[in-house]
């Protein structure tokens, strides 16, 4: 049975792609973190209640991307076919407030990950999670893609752009099957609640069932190109699969603003969001990225990628998903 190692199971990618991994019959292997709390809600429900603890198809590690160490007794330990390295501090405002820890998780930690191989296995195939925060942004209709300039904004872009420079490195000179996926944004029910999209879903639920009075935000004319997660996990899937190595954009080639978000997610619920939202200026990035708009053309041309949920299907499954669960 081929085995992959995700590091970041616990998060929303990390969910997906386990769950898609597992559905291709692939033994699933995880690195988390130890926690106070032994819950991790975005996976539990892919362990067979039933099963003995050795049968599972899925397991645990418990390490952390900065430990080197660690990650050469896993990959050592569960002798991998396939990595992917999803782990990170991914918060670009909370990157402002720790970025040394950034640095260390999101750029040092993907490097250790990469050091890790090369002393194990060179042969492992490995997949970085590289983001489209590195471009810092293009003026409203501009398309990034591969050959744009890169120009972080915030220490969590910097720290992502030297783990992509890492992942090259460990590529040209080890001959090492390294991609990069830069990946904009992708949401889904399982965001994290800090992000934009589900803070905004979220809050949509809550002011329905009458627990949530107003939804404070920053900047509502910050545009994205917002995708659904799982679409965006069957790209990574497609990229370790590709017999050569490559970095790829992923993207829908569409953008939308932080206000259409709103707009559209309150409008779901018969709700008229100018009467909720309050623009809270603490909430304002020191350095904003204003503008993210990826051009997909490579992936879909090279391996045949395209995304199936558009911006208007993916806010309504978020909405609907938190209007059931609140
Ligand atoms: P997420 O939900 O924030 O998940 C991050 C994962 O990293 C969690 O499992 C977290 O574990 C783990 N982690 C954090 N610090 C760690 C450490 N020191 N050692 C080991 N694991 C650690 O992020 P996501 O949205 O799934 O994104 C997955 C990856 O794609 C991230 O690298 C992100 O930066 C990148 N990315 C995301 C997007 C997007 O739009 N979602 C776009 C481009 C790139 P805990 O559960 O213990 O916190
Ligand atoms: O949802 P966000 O926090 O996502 P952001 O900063 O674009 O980063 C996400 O996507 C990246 C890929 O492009 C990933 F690499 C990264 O890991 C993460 O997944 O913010 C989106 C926009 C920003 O312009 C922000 O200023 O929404 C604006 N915004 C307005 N009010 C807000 C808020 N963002 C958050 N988180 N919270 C607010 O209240």
């Amino acid at each position: 049975m081929p085995k992959v190692l995700i590091t970041g199971i616990t998060g929303q990618d990390g969910s997906y792609l386990a769950e898609d991994y597992l559905s291709a019959g692939w033994e699933v292997h995880g690195i988390v973190r130890r926690t106070s709390m032994i819950a991790r809600p975005r996976i539990d429900h892919l362990f067979m209640k039933t099963a003995e603890a050795g049968s599972q198809p899925i397991k645990l590690h418990y390490g952390d991307l900065n430990d080197l160490s660690a990650m050469v007794r896993i990959i050592d330990k569960t002798k991998p076919d396939h990595i992917v390295n999803l782990g990170a501090q991914s918060h670009v405002a909370v990157s402002f407030e720790v970025p040394i820890e950034t640095s260390l998780v999101t750029g040092v930690g993907a490097a250790a990950l990469f050091e890790g191989v090369r002393i194990v296995n060179k042969d492992i195939r490995i997949y970085q999670a590289s983001s489209s925060e590195m471009f810092g942004g293009g003026s409203g209709n501009t398309k990034l893609n591969e050959n744009s300039l890169f120009e972080p904004k915030s220490p969590y872009a910097a720290s992502k752009l030297y783990s992509f420079h890492m992942a090259n490195i460990y590529r040209d000179s080890y001959g090492m099957h390294i991609s990069n996926g830069i990946l904009f944004n992708h949401e889904s029910p399982r965001r994290g609640e800090n992000f934009v999209s589900r803070k905004i879903s979220l809050a949509v639920a809550n002011i329905k069932k009458n627990r949530q009075e107003k939804l404070h935000l920053g900047n509502l004319e910050a545009t994205r190109d917002w995708g659904h997660a799982r679409d965006y996990m069957r790209a990574v899937r497609m990229m370790l699969d590709s017999e050569s190595p490559d970095d790829y954009v992923v993207a829908t080639g569409v953008g939308h603003s932080v206000r259409d978000f709103a707009e559209q997610a309150f409008g779901l619920a018969d709700l008229d969001f100018e009467k909720y939202v309050v623009i809270d200026p603490a909430l304002f990035r020191p350095n904003e990225v204003h503008n993210l708009l990826g051009d997909p053309s490579k992936i879909k041309k090279c391996l045949g990628w395209s995304p199936e949920v558009n911006f208007e299907e993916l806010v309504h499954e978020m909405v609907e998903s938190d209007l059931s669960n609140v």
